[in-house]
């Protein structure tokens, strides 16, 4: 918590993408400065024929005012030496959606129940991070087993990002 130096923070060690493939869905959210997806969200992760890591997520955004509507993002995870850090290039389905290569870092999982995951889109001078996003997700869509709670608002603070996050509204919208 003292010491928000983004490279000083915690991610899963010895990550395994084929344990983290499947559906997500995403329970909390602190969203960055731009627009983003708004509720509903969450991603299904695969693995393609080179072994990179890919995933479609879906949820809300509101495009035309007072009309939120269902997007579909394609994303495909590129490897760095840490294995636990992405850069995910994504796009929208439709080509009118946002564009974009994005860090993304998996804090924590266990792989069944929960997963936090962080992204720096803008760092200061001090490399702290002016824009940042983070999502919690859960493979249960209605919600986090009591159990993890504790760990997960422990690395929310350890990302310096402890009491940012808002709830993501699950009603069944965007499904497939
Ligand atoms: C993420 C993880 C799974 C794959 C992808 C993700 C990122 C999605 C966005 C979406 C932005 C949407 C906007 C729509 C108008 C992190 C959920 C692709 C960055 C702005």
């Amino acid at each position: 918590q003292s010491n928000c130096n983004v490279s000083t923070f915690p991610v899963k060690e010895n990550f395994n993408k084929t344990r983290y493939l499947g559906r997500w869905y995403a329970m909390a959210k602190k969203s960055p400065d731009s627009i983003f997806l708004e509720d509903n969200i969450y991603a299904d992760f695969a693995q393609d024929d080179q072994g990179f890591m890919n995933a479609t997520a879906r949820g809300r955004v509101t495009l035309l005012e007072n009309w939120p509507t269902c997007v579909q993002m394609l994303g495909k995870f590129l490897e760095t030496s840490n294995p636990a850090k992405f850069k995910l290039k994504y796009r929208g389905a439709l080509h009118y959606l946002q564009s974009g290569f994005d860090d993304h870092w998996v804090i924590d999982t266990d792989y069944d129940t929960f997963a936090i995951t962080y992204t720096c889109r803008q760092l200061n001078d001090d490399e702290t991070c002016a824009d940042s996003y983070s999502l919690v997700f859960s493979r249960d869509p209605k919600g986090i087993p009591p159990g993890v709670h504790g760990i997960i608002r422990q690395r929310q603070g350890q990302i310096c990002l402890a009491n940012k996050y808002g709830r993501v509204r699950h009603e069944g919208l965007c499904l497939v």
